[in-house]
C-alpha cells in the first residue's frame, strides 16, 4: 500500500512518518538548515508476512504544492495530518482539495501534536477536521489522534494503517505498464535510475521501456520493488529502474515511463471539466498538473468538457485525472478527467463530437467499447482505442472477440464496427447502386458521390467480397451491362470497327463522321453516350478510344517504367515508342495520368503501383484521384 502525507507546513507530517518508519526523509541540506520539507521524501515500514507500507511525505509551505501535487497521484491511503494546536490551515484545506480531485482512494486524518495541548482542545481540533471533511468525497473519514513525540496513539494508527493495508483493493490487471517518474538521479556503477509509483501492470527486469513525450527507449538492467531489489514491481508499487544507455538529463520529474507498446501521445486532450474557482470563461492560459508534470496550456471550454492544448506532445490515458491552475495566483481554479488523449485537432466544438465525448465520459474500456459501437457514427479505431485505455493486445483481442464485429480500413486505421451496422451499411450501397442502375440503364454505373456512399471502405468491401465491380471511377453490380438504344447499338457495329482500323491512332470525330455519313456533332453525342456505356474512353474532346487501345497503351508504359529503373519514363520516350506524335503523346498520357493509371512527378511518369489491390479498371475513364477513391 502506498500512503502519502499531506497538510499545512510545520504540522509534523515528516515527524510521523519518521516516527511509523524510523527514517528522516526531510534529506536535503537545505531542508535540514531550514526545517521543512521542499520536495518529496520516501520511506517504508516493513509488514510482517506482507508487502511493506510505503510512505511518500510531502511539503507542505505553500511555494512547494507542486511537489506534493506530484506526489499524491497513484496513491492507496492519504494522511492528512493536522497540528490540534493549529487546527485546519490553509495547506490542509488546499492539500485536501487536490486529493478529492486526483482522486486519491481513502483518506485518514491524523490529528498530531496532543501532547501539546490540553485535553478540550483535542476534541474542538476534532470537531473542526469533521467539519472540514463535511461535504467533500471524504466525508465522514476517521481522525486519529497521536503525538508523535510522547508516542500515544502511534499504536493505534499503526494497527489502523496494517488494517487497511489488507482490504486495499488489487489494481487493475488489464492495462500495460505506466509510471510517471517523481525522481532521477544517477547511481555509481548503475546509471541513471528512475522512481516513481507503478499506475498500472508490470515491468521486469531486461524489459525495453519509453520515456514520454520524449520517446527514448532504454532496457531495464536493475530494478527495485518498495525498495527491495526485485525482478519484477507491479502495479501500486514503489518502483525504481536502472535505465541502460540514459544519461543525466534524458529522463525527468514529469517523464512517464511505459512499456514498449504504443501509448497515447497528443499536443491536445480533451477533459470532462470539474471548475473549482477562476476558471477562464471560455478560453485562456492556464497551468495544468499532470502526474508528476507541471505544464502550460491553453485551455478552450465546451460545456462540461474543455480542451487543453500543450506546447509540446503528453501522454495520458483515459481517466486521469489532472488538476487546473490559475497561472497568476496558482490557486487551483478547476480539475479534470481525461476522456480523449489523442483528439483530432479539428471539430471540438461540434454537436457531434460532443454527443462522442459524453457517451464515453466516465466509462471503463469495456462499457466505452460498446458506448461507440452503439452511438454514432458507431465505428472504434482499434488503435486509437487501445492506446487510449493503454491496453494490453490480449484486451482489445478479448473486447473484440466477444462481440461481432466487422473489421474495415478507414484513413489507414483498422477500425471496428457491429456486423449487423457494418451489414448494413453495405446493403445500403448496394441497393443504391442497384436503384441507380434502373435509372441509368445506358451508364456503368454511379461514381459513389452519387450514391452517397457513407464510408470508403464500405465499397471496397463489397468490391473485396465480389458485390460491387469498380469500373474506374464508377460503381457497378456484377451483372449490370448498360444497354444502348437500338439505334446506337446499329451505329456502335459501324463506328467499332472504323475506330479500330486506326490502332493507336483511331480517327478523330471530324474524320469519322464523313465514314459515317453523320454530322460531326451527332457523332460527338453519340460517342459520348457510347462513353457513358464503356465501350470507348474519351481522351480528348475529338478523340475516343476502345478499351483494348488504352490497354496497349498503358502496357507501353508499364515496359517504359520497367525499363527505367525506378526513375520514370519522360514524354518523349513514350512518342517514340508509341509512335503515336508529339500532341498526341502529351493527349494520351495526361488521359493516363487522370485515370490513375500513372502519376507525374515534374518530367517523368511512373506507373501508379499504390492502387494495385483495387482492380485495374478496364472501362470508363478513371477521373477521380484514386488515392481519395470512393
Ligand atoms: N510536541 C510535538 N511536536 C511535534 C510533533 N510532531 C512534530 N512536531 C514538531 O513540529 C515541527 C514540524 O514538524 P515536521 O515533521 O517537520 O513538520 P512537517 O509537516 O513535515 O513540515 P513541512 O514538511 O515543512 O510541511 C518539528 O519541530 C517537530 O519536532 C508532536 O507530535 N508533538
Ligand atoms: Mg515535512
Amino acid at each position: 500500500m502506498i500512503v502519502a502525507t499531506a497538510g499545512h507546513v510545520d504540522h509534523g507530517k515528516t515527524t510521523l512518518v519518521r516516527a511509523l518508519t524510523g527514517e528522516d526523509t526531510d534529506r536535503l541540506p537545505e531542508e535540514k538548515r531550514r526545517g521543512l520539507s521542499i520536495d518529496l521524501g520516501f520511506a517504508y515500514l516493513p509488514l510482517a508476512g506482507g508487502a511493506p507500507l510505503a510512505f511518500i511525505d510531502v511539503p507542505g509551505h505553500e511555494r512547494y504544492v507542486r511537489n506534493m501535487a506530484a506526489g499524491v497521484h497513484g496513491i492507496d491511503l492519504a494522511l492528512l495530518v493536522v497540528a490540534a494546536d493549529d487546527g485546519p490551515m490553509p495547506q490542509t484545506r488546499e492539500h485536501l482539495a487536490i486529493l478529492e480531485r486526483l482522486g486519491a482512494p481513502q483518506l485518514l486524518a491524523v490529528l498530531t501534536k496532543v501532547d501539546r495541548v490540553a485535553p478540550d482542545r483535542v476534541a474542538a481540533a476534532r470537531a473542526e477536521i469533521d467539519a472540514l471533511l463535511a461535504g467533500g468525497r471524504f466525508a465522514g473519514a476517521e481522525t486519529i489522534a497521536l503525538s508523535a513525540q510522547s508516542g500515544e496513539g502511534l499504536d493505534a494508527l499503526r494497527a489502523r494503517l496494517v488494517e487497511i493495508a489488507q482490504s486495499v483493493p488489487p489494481r487493475a490487471a488489464n492495462r500495460r505498464f505506466r509510471m510517471h517518474v517523481d525522481r532521477a538521479f544517477i547511481v555509481d556503477g548503475q546509471g541513471l535510475v528512475a522512481t516513481g509509483t507503478v499506475l498500472s501492470g508490470a515491468i521486469d527486469i531486461g524489459s525495453e521501456v519509453q520515456v514520454l513525450p520524449g520517446g527514448l527507449r532504454a532496457r531495464v538492467r536493475g530494478l527495485r520493488a518498495n525498495r527491495a531489489e526485485a525482478a519484477r514491481a507491479i502495479a501500486g508499487q514503489r518502483c525504481a529502474l536502472a535505465l541502460h544507455g540514459l544519461d543525466r538529463g534524458d529522463v525527468e520529474r514529469g517523464d512517464t515511463l511505459v512499456d514498449s507498446g504504443e501509448a497515447a501521445l497528443s499536443p491536445r486532450i480533451d477533459i470532462e471539466l470539474e471548475p473549482l474557482g477562476a476558471l477562464p470563461a471560455r478560453t485562456g492560459t492556464v497551468g495544468v498538473h499532470l502526474g508528476t508534470a507541471q505544464l502550460a496550456a491553453r485551455l478552450s471550454r465546451f460545456g462540461r468538457f474543455a480542451r487543453l492544448a500543450f506546447a509540446h506532445p503528453v501522454s495520458t490515458c483515459k481517466g486521469d485525472r489532472l488538476l487546473i491552475r490559475d497561472p497568476g495566483s496558482h490557486r487551483l481554479a478547476g480539475a479534470g478527467t481525461v476522456i480523449d488523449p489523442m483528439p483530432p485537432e479539428r471539430g471540438a466544438a461540434r454537436p457531434q463530437r460532443l454527443a462522442w465525448l459524453e457517451s464515453i465520459a466516465g466509462k471503463s474500456a469495456d462499457e466505452a467499447f460498446d458506448a461507440l459501437l452503439d452511438g454514432e457514427p458507431g465505428q472504434v479505431d482499434a488503435r486509437w482505442f487501445a492506446s487510449s485505455y493503454h491496453l494490453p493486445p490480449g484486451e482489445l483481442q478479448r473486447l473484440e472477440a466477444a462481440r461481432d464485429l466487422a473489421a474495415f480500413t478507414l484513413r489507414g486505421e483498422r477500425n471496428l464496427m457491429r456486423a449487423a451496422r457494418w451489414e448494413a451499411l453495405c446493403a445500403r450501397l448496394e441497393h443504391a447502386v442497384g436503384d441507380w442502375h434502373a435509372a441509368h440503364v445506358d451508364a456503368i454505373g454511379p461514381r459513389p458521390a452519387e450514391v452517397g456512399a457513407p464510408l470508403a471502405a464500405v465499397a471496397s468491401s463489397l468490391i473485396a467480397q465480389g458485390r460491387l465491380v469498380r469500373e474506374g471511377a464508377c460503381l457497378r453490380l456484377p451483372g449490370h451491362r448498360p444497354v444502348l438504344s437500338p439505334q446506337d447499338e446499329a451505329l456502335w457495329r459501324r463506328a467499332a470497327p472504323l475506330l479500330a482500323s486506326g490502332g493507336a491512332r483511331p480517327p478523330r470525330v471530324h474524320e469519322l463522321a464523313p465514314q459515317l455519313e453523320m454530322e460531326p456533332k451527332l457523332l460527338a453525342e453519340f460517342l459520348q453516350r457510347a462513353a457513358r456505356a464503356g465501350r470507348v474512353h474519351r481522351v480528348a474532346a475529338n478523340r475516343f478510344f476502345l478499351p483494348e487501345t488504352i490497354d496497349r497503351l498503358v502496357g507501353l508504359a508499364a515496359a517504359l517504367d520497367a525499363d527505367s529503373a525506378g526513375r520514370g519514363f519522360a514524354a518523349a520516350a513514350y512518342r517514340d515508342r508509341s509512335e503515336l506524335g508529339r500532341n498526341l503523346t502529351i493527349e494520351v498520357l495526361e488521359y493516363l495520368d487522370q485515370a490513375g493509371y500513372t502519376r507525374r512527378a515534374g518530367q517523368l511518369r511512373r506507373l501508379r503501383t499504390d492502387s494495385q489491390e483495387e482492380k485495374r479498371p478496364r472501362w470508363g475513364a478513371r477521373t477521380s484521384n484514386p488515392e481519395r477513391g470512393v
